[in-house]
């Protein structure tokens, strides 16, 4: 169970964030409302949320998700890869400081962004993308080895990061679509497929067994409530124009 979730405001820079999408330029007024929204959602699943206000700096530090890797033995910061987002991390240390007593951080040459983590129970996951390297991986890996995790690799092909794909919901399931629906290391989950076209509700969150999805993918929806779960929309579309998913938007520990 989660206690707590630290997100930050979106600041009007926001529409100068790194996209692959062609979606068109956020709204901002849009994203400050439905980033009040996913705020509202984690306190209606019990998470005490910290705000951490605006940073203009750095147009994508509202997806703070990627900034550290939270765990219930210690905190590791990360070296994001996209070179526009590397000073996110300093601010984050500062702020986890007062959550925890186990802090590790990720060095150059290592890049790792928290999107590219996912974590099973105490085991984590770690893609190979082009933000997270093999160095920064095998960092994390020492890290989570030293307090009593663990961490593997999986190397992806396509997708930005590894939780733009997959999502693990506990109890042995796991949303997944595109490349992840044949991945060896996930053959032993029930995997709850997420069509191509609804892929983008693949990065969905499970908080204190509800699920949190975006709004709009209804086959995604059924899905997960046929597998059990109360879930929570959340409209997000100001954010999925910046490649941003639910997830991003949270830290959650
Ligand atoms: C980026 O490209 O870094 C941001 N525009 C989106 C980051 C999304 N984060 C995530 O998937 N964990």
């Amino acid at each position: 169970m989660f206690k707590r979730a630290i997100v930050r405001t979106p600041g009007e820079s926001m529409i100068h964030g790194l996209t692959t999408a062609d979606l068109g330029i956020p709204d901002y007024e849009k994203a400050l409302s439905q980033h009040a929204d996913y705020i509202e959602a984690l306190a209606e699943c019990g998470l005490e949320v910290t705000v951490l206000e605006k940073d203009e700096q750095f147009p994508d530090s509202t997806f703070v998700e990627d900034a550290a890797l939270l765990t219930k033995n210690c905190a590791i910061i990360t070296n994001p890869g996209a070179p526009s987002r590397k000073g996110e991390t300093a601010e984050i240390k500062d702020i986890l400081k007062g959550f925890y007593r186990n802090i590790e951080e990720v060095l150059a040459p290592g890049t790792v962004e928290g999107g590219d983590i996912m974590m099973v129970d105490s085991h984590f996951y770690l893609g190979i993308s082009e933000r997270t390297n093999v160095n920064g991986a095998q960092q994390v890996i020492g890290f989570l080895e030293k307090y009593g995790l663990s961490g593997s690799m999986i190397k992806l092909e396509k997708t930005l990061h590894l939780k733009t794909g997959v999502a693990y919901l506990e109890h042995n399931n796991m949303v997944a679509c595109g490349e992840f629906l044949t991945k060896e290391e996930f053959l032993n989950f029930n995997v709850l497929e997420i069509a191509e076209k609804e892929s983008y509700a693949a990065n969905c969150v499970w908080v204190n067994d509800r699920v949190l999805i975006p709004h709009g993918f209804p086959k995604a929806q059924e899905t997960i409530i046929r597998a059990g779960y109360p879930i929570r929309e959340v409209e997000v579309s100001e954010f999925q124009k910046l490649d941003g998913g639910l997830s991003c938007l949270s830290l959650r520990f």
